[in-house]
């Protein structure tokens, strides 16, 4: 993609309800456009790495046996009825009548209809432990929509809920989706602390948060720092193996303000240790046994020929939050710099642009297509305007490979720089294997 191409409106002014850096880059760098409070366009560069992040959620998600579907953004009101929480939903459900006036609401969460299509479908312990997820919008009509993304009211959620026959079995599948968790946080190049959680509206007597450390969270937080040294590779996806890591994990401190407990806090953790910071809330995890099962009727046959409610949980990500929680963790000292996973583009080529000189933008040119053949995707930065601009720009943009063409690259050798280090002479082959190698 050629930069004078792409559909990127940069504005140096920034709204002055952008109080967070995300907020306000996202806005600078033309990532999303508001359209009424708290609900966005996404655009071009936003979108794109949006769906990066959507694919890496996608792939574990896969990995640990769930298996994805696509249900409505619009639901019918009967179900939360039978459940009892259309009332209890409040003013946070946006309610709509159809044509006939029939009771409709847009989806803020989806286990009543994931019960809904179980119940209907499933009537045998064989058929379990089963794993359905989506990834789809979803609508809360928050009172205060702030932050950008962070806190909007449409949002983009990946939501997965587990089926099984018996509390044991359920803690299995809970079990999974940790381990997922971390896993798919870890790809996204961020920290993420699981923190036993309060329940809240989803219901249950498990839970946990997801918690990655940014000065700009809305959660104060409270832990032990060396959760950061637990390592996945010693786990595999084994019942046991899984098992042992949620048992790991459980022995390190980790507390919203919600559950903290100074004492406790103190005599666990060594001074040395603490980690006491505010932090963003990236994914939620839940186990509610029967909470939905029971009021709609999602039953099964067990082998000895009873019917019991089916054990259900439920799981989110926050998709389009994480595009700006991923800004906050990395965007210091005026860089931005995305981790590679989900960066818009592999690189970006900078050539210095002269009206009598046009040796470097051909330079340039062929250097793009060749990077393009090699299925690396590159920018390449054809806007006429200085070199001190350029950059200035693309220290927001945040991709994390340049290839400048100035007055260092000569002959054969390239200048490459990746952000945050300084810049070297390379042959075009050594960068190739270096940009497929990351
Ligand atoms: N049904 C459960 C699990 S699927 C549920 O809805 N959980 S939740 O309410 O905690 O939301 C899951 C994730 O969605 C949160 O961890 C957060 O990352 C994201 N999220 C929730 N509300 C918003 C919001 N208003 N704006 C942006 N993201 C949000």
């Amino acid at each position: 993609m050629y930069l004078s191409k792409l559909f990127i409106p940069t504005t140096k002014d920034v709204p002055a309800e952008a109080k967070i850096k995300s907020h306000q880059l996202m806005l600078r760098t033309g990532m999303i456009k508001q359209s009424s409070a708290g609900i966005y366009s996404w655009l071009p560069m936003g979108f794109k790495i949006m769906k990066k992040i959507e694919q890496i959620v996608r792939e574990e998600q896969n990995l640990v046996g769930a298996q994805e579907m696509l249900m409505p953004t619009i639901q019918s009101s009967e179900i939360w009825k039978e459940s009892g929480r259309y009332e209890d939903y409040g003013e946070e459900m946006l309610r709509i009548k159809d044509r006939q006036g029939r009771e409709m609401l847009y989806g803020p969460t989806n286990e009543e209809l994931v019960t809904d299509i179980f119940r209907s479908s499933i009537k045998s312990y064989k058929s379990l432990p089963q794993i359905l997820y989506h990834i789809q919008w979803k609508f809360r009509d928050e009172i205060r929509p702030r932050f950008g993304v962070m806190r909007c009211r449409e949002f983009y959620m990946k939501d997965a809920y587990s089926f099984d026959l018996n509390d044991d079995e359920a803690k299995k599948s809970y079990n999974k989706m940790f381990y997922s968790y971390i896993r798919t946080f870890n790809r996204l190049g961020l920290k993420a602390i699981p923190m036993a959680a309060e329940t809240g509206p989803i219901g249950g007597d498990l839970s946990h948060e997801f918690i990655i450390l940014a000065d700009t969270g809305e959660s104060q937080i409270y832990a032990d720092k060396r959760i950061f040294e637990i390592n996945l590779d010693n786990y595999d996806y084994s019942d046991n193996s899984l098992k042992k890591m949620r048992n790991d994990f459980s022995l390190m401190y980790a507390a919203t303000d919600e559950k903290f407990n100074s004492n406790e806090f103190e005599k666990k953790v060594k001074k040395e240790n603490q980690i006491k910071t505010k932090g963003i809330e990236v994914g939620h995890i839940f186990y509610f046994g029967d909470k939905y099962s029971k009021p709609l009727n999602g039953l099964i046959d067990t082998q000895d020929g009873k019917k019991v409610a089916v054990k259900m949980g439920s799981y989110g990500i926050g998709v389009s939050r994480l595009v700006g929680a991923t800004i906050e963790a990395n965007f210091n000292n005026n860089v931005m710099k995305w981790p590679k996973s989900i960066s818009p583009f592999d690189v970006v080529i900078i050539p210095s642009i002269s009206k009598n000189n046009n040796e470097n933008i051909q330079k340039a040119e062929k250097i793009y297509k060749d990077l393009k053949k090699q299925n690396i995707d590159a920018l390449l930065d054809d806007v006429d305007e200085n070199m001190s601009n350029k950059f200035k720009k693309h220290d927001l943009i945040g991709i994390p490979y340049q290839i400048i063409l100035g007055s260092k690259s000569v002959n054969d050798k390239i200048e490459f720089k990746e952000l945050n280090y300084k810049s070297e002479l390379l042959s075009l082959e050594d960068i190739k294997s270096k940009l497929k190698n990351k």
